[in-house]
């Protein structure tokens, strides 16, 4: 048993941010999957270990859609074709109901255990455990942690819903939009929001005999956008989890697009934009840290606390106050 093996229960003296900085620059799989459990808890050392981390570009990938249109199944079989191809893969499969419901996580879990034992795939799945930004803030860190660690492709699956499908299209340099077959309201909810974050859409279970239906409306509603020769025209791919057809297909257009958004200079915007997420998710974290000190017992906002303790302020004008004294320092 190595010393790390060790040190996957419990804090441990070498759960430092240096030996973990360390540990993913010699491609130890257990110091990433350290840094992975410090981003999603907030933790922290995982901004002292990203900082000294070189800067690696991956090909980031978001999949959303709504739960059960087959998206844990459908990234299971993009790791296949990626992995045929030669490249490594992370996957960061984020959940945000998981929490609530429980045994979602599980469930991608069984879908995606055939990479188990390949040293080329690292799969982490995260759910929502309240700390500051939701889940959504572990992301951009996870991100680059991953794409530090050397693996060529980021799979981030996401719920589609709300906030989360903002996100993941602010995080990622391509977003694929699925929807299945069968729930009625699909394509409708592809009208209202998730067309502006397409870059390409993928109809799974094409397997069943109204996917081609689907296919069709999913057009059509693509057509009825303004349509100019520079703007990427989001591809609609059918695919098949179930019987693996389409996957190749799939990763061509994800890959044309790529090559697209590379061209018209939409890449590096979207790789800078990305670069500003992480430095605002890390913000808010050592803000919240800042908080907590000064709401502590050490000397750090002592004035304040007792000012609001003596009923001589009120804990909003303290804040605004504390706040305000912040902004007015040299950034
Ligand atoms: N018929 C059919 N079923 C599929 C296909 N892909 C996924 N499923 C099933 O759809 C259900 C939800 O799949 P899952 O990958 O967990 O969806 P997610 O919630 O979007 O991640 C599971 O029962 C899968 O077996 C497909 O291509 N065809
Ligand atoms: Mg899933």
């Amino acid at each position: 048993m190595t010393a790390d093996a060790l040190c996957t229960d419990g804090p441990c003296a070498r759960d430092t941010a240096g030996n973990v900085a360390r540990g993913i620059a010699a491609g130890q799989r257990l110091s990433l999957a350290r840094l992975l459990t410090w981003e999603e808890s907030g933790d922290p050392r995982a901004d002292s270990v990203r900082s000294v981390l070189p800067e690696r570009c991956a090909r980031v990938i978001g999949i959303t859609g709504p739960p059960g249109a087959g998206k844990s199944s459908l990234v299971d079989k993009m790791i296949r074709e990626l992995r045929d191809n030669g490249d490594t893969v992370g996957i960061i499969a984020v959940d945000p109901s998981s929490a609530r419901h429980g045994g979602a996580l599980l469930g991608d879990r069984v879908r995606m255990t055939h990479h188990t034992f390949d040293d080329g795939v690292f799969i982490r799945s995260m759910a929502n455990r309240g700390q500051a930004g939701g889940t959504a803030a572990a992301v951009p860190g996870a991100i680059h942690a991953m794409a530090s660690f050397g693996l060529d492709w980021v799979l981030v699956e996401t719920v589609g819903v709300g906030q989360a499908e903002i996100d993941i299209a602010r995080q990622t340099d391509c977003v694929v939009v699925m929807v299945a077959p069968g729930a009625g309201d699909d394509v409708q909810a592809i009208k209202s929001g998730v067309m502006e974050i397409a870059d390409v859409f993928a109809v799974n279970k094409s397997d069943r005999p109204d996917a081609e239906r689907t296919v069709r409306e999913v057009t059509a509603a693509i057509r009825l956008r303004r349509s100019d020769a520079r703007v990427w025209r989001p591809p609609v791919v059918a695919t098949s989890a179930e019987k693996s057809t389409g996957i190749t297909d799939l990763i061509d257009h994800i890959d044309a697009h790529l090559a697209h958004a590379d061209r018209t200079g939409v890449l590096a915007d979207r790789r800078q934009r990305r670069r500003i997420e992480e430095l605002r998710t890390s913000l808010v974290r050592g803000l919240a840290t800042l908080a907590d000190e000064i709401c502590g017992d050490g000397p750090l906002g002592a004035t304040f606390r007792h000012a609001v303790l003596a009923g001589e302020t009120t804990p909003a004008t303290a804040a605004s106050q504390i706040v305000r004294r912040i902004a007015q320092c040299d950034i």
